[in-house]
């Protein structure tokens, strides 16, 4: 059985995952209407990775006993002055998700709860691969 305070952290991330998608669904869309398919191709691809991001810690909580409580989901911008303003706020993005991950982190550690502690192992590694590829289309752009 998970605790309350994990509980609570990881519902929270759940909603930063799913607004995740939206914002890169919104991406997906500017790049569309900018006439440019492939990049938005690419951050098609980042929306539903970020679904499966949330379902990973959906599944976590269900097989911990937990409750899934879903909050609404903000509206994501909708407008950047350029393909490079995008990707460096995908890559802004990312950054701020791994501070969250790591909070997560640092959060199973004193509650002591190791099966967290272990589920979000995955997400650290996760994060160092999600930084690099944006980092690397900003330099590409
Ligand atoms: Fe793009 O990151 Fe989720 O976790």
């Amino acid at each position: 059985m998970i605790g309350k305070k994990m509980e609570e952290a990881l519902n929270s991330q759940i909603n930063e995952e799913l607004f995740s998608a939206y914002l890169y669904l919104s991406m997906a869309a500017y790049f569309h209407a900018e006439g440019l398919d492939g990049m938005a191709s690419w951050m098609r691809l980042q929306a539903k990775e970020e679904v499966e991001h949330a379902l990973k810690i959906f599944d976590h909580l269900v097989e911990r006993g937990g409750k899934v409580t879903l909050k609404a989901i903000a509206e994501p911008q909708r407008e950047w002055d350029s393909p490079l303003a995008a990707f460096q706020a995908a890559y802004e993005h990312e950054r701020y998700i791994t501070g969250k991950i790591h909070e997560l982190v640092d959060l199973a550690q004193a509650e002591r709860d190791h099966a967290a502690f272990q589920m979000l192992q995955w997400f650290v590694a996760e994060q160092v691969e999600e930084e690099d590829q944006t980092k690397k289309a900003v330099e590409l752009l």
